[in-house]
């Protein structure tokens, strides 16, 4: 039967994480807040605001509202300088066979990300044509863990939640899935992700039977 299948974007069909790192890092010790991988992980689902909120509460800083959006701007450009970069080859290794099969039997597919650069981003690696709806950080007034994205895009695909299937690399995103009544799958850790219904450490090891049986369930 038609099931949804909704993809989370970073960390899950490209590794942008790397950029936003590098672009927030760049940003914090610029106004003298000290940012390893450790602060990022934090970070990962996380929206762009709610990031920088984070940045400043570890840093203990308060700014201006006219700041806040000014470091905002800056991050974003930077960030874009990286994303301006990319193509084909930062798809992560089997999400292209995953999607194939997907759209073989003809099943819906959906982008669900925090990110206000999805778009840009699935344009840049050739990807945008797969999806039949895109929600993206633009869309939503509640981030993961509120189910909204996900929501959204299991009504955009004309599919009930509970016939939704999401693959998210954040424990927010698997939070949301969740709480969406969707099936979650983990795509990381499995003890980062324990409370997702599957963890895969990425699509590689992912079967098209285990696909299968998801579409015929
Ligand atoms: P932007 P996802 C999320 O994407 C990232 O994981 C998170 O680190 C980022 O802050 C957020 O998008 C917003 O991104 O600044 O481009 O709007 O994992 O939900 O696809
Ligand atoms: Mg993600």
């Amino acid at each position: 039967s038609k099931k949804g299948f909704i993809f989370d974007l970073d960390g899950v069909i490209v590794d942008t994480a790397k950029y936003h790192y590098l672009a927030w890092k760049k940003l914090a010790e610029s106004i003298g807040v000290n940012f390893t991988e450790r602060e990022n992980e934090q970070l990962k689902g996380v929206s762009r605001v709610k990031s920088l909120e984070k940045i400043l509460e570890w840093g203990n800083k308060s700014i201006s509202e006219d700041d806040f959006m000014k470091l905002m701007a800056i991050k974003n450009d930077d960030y874009l300088t990286y994303i301006n970069k990319m193509d084909k080859q930062e798809i992560l290794p089997d999400v292209e066979r995953v999607l194939n099969l997907l759209i073989q039997n003809n099943q819906g597919i959906a982008l669900g990300s925090a990110s206000k650069n999805a778009k840009t981003i699935l344009k840049k690696v050739s990807l945008i044509h797969n999806f039949d709806a895109i929600v993206d950080g633009n869309d939503v007034v509640k981030g993961k863990p509120n189910p909204e994205v996900f929501l959204k895009a299991a009504k955009d695909l004309k599919v009930k939640p509970n016939q939704c299937i999401v693959f998210e690399d954040s424990v927010a995103g698997i939070q949301a899935a969740n709480a969406a009544d969707m099936i979650s799958i983990g795509i990381g850790e499995a003890e980062i992700l324990h409370e997702a219904d599957f963890v895969f450490k990425d699509f590689t090891e992912m079967e098209n039977s285990f696909l299968i049986e998801l579409i015929n369930e």
